[in-house]
């Protein structure tokens, strides 16, 4: 099996961010269609990936990022989006607890105006520390918040479950943070 990271690092890119890229767009709930994408990406990047491909590209991805419609005709990314769509989120209520890793160098900002969605639609929040702490690392030197969900939830703040089960809310005031238990 050739390894497909890279392609599916660049439909990461064009099904949250820029589907304009390949000069296609997405519907209102993030679809694209599975043609249209799989040829944009092959014109724009000269390779020549098929159905088969994305397929298992879709099957095989680390963290599910990617879902098709039931007859496969459409595909959109679970979360994640800045372009401004509707995935059809579910809400959910969340876990007394959840965490939210960032870099270092975000922690004061964050400590005075919580934690905000900045390019995204959502601020995402994991259900453990071990992945916040990996998701904290791609901003240099991690720093891990707890975020008291439960109380947050109680107190009338919507959560959402992604469909490859990433905590989702629009923000998180400072007071709802915290930095140990
Ligand atoms: C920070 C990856 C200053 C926030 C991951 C984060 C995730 C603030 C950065 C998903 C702030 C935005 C999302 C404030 C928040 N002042 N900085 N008030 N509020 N920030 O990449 O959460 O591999 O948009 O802490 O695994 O790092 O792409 O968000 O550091 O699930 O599928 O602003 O992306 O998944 O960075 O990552 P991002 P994120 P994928």
């Amino acid at each position: 099996m050739a390894d497909y990271k890279k392609t599916s690092v660049f439909i990461s890119l064009i099904l949250r961010h820029k589907p304009e890229t390949i000069g296609i767009s997405l519907d209102e709930h993030g679809w694209a269609k599975t043609d249209e994408l799989i040829e944009g990406i092959n014109k724009t990047k000269g390779c020549s990936i098929d159905f088969d491909v994305l397929s298992e590209i879709v099957r095989t991805d680390g963290k599910q990022r990617y879902s098709f419609n039931e007859d496969k005709t459409k595909i959109r990314a679970n979360q994640g989006h800045s372009v401004k769509v509707d995935v059809e989120l579910k809400e959910a209520e969340p876990p007394e607890q959840l965490f939210h890793g960032t870099g270092e160098r975000f922690v004061p900002a964050i400590r005075k105006e919580g934690l905000k969605p900045q390019s995204r639609l959502y601020v995402h929040l994991s259900k453990d520390k071990e992945t916040a702490e990996k998701v904290g690392a791609r901003h240099g030197k991690p720093h891990v918040f707890f975020v008291h969900s439960g109380k947050m939830y109680r107190a009338g703040y919507k959560f959402y479950l992604s469909e490859n089960g990433v905590w989702l809310t629009k923000s998180v005031p400072p007071e709802f943070l915290g930095e140990r238990l």
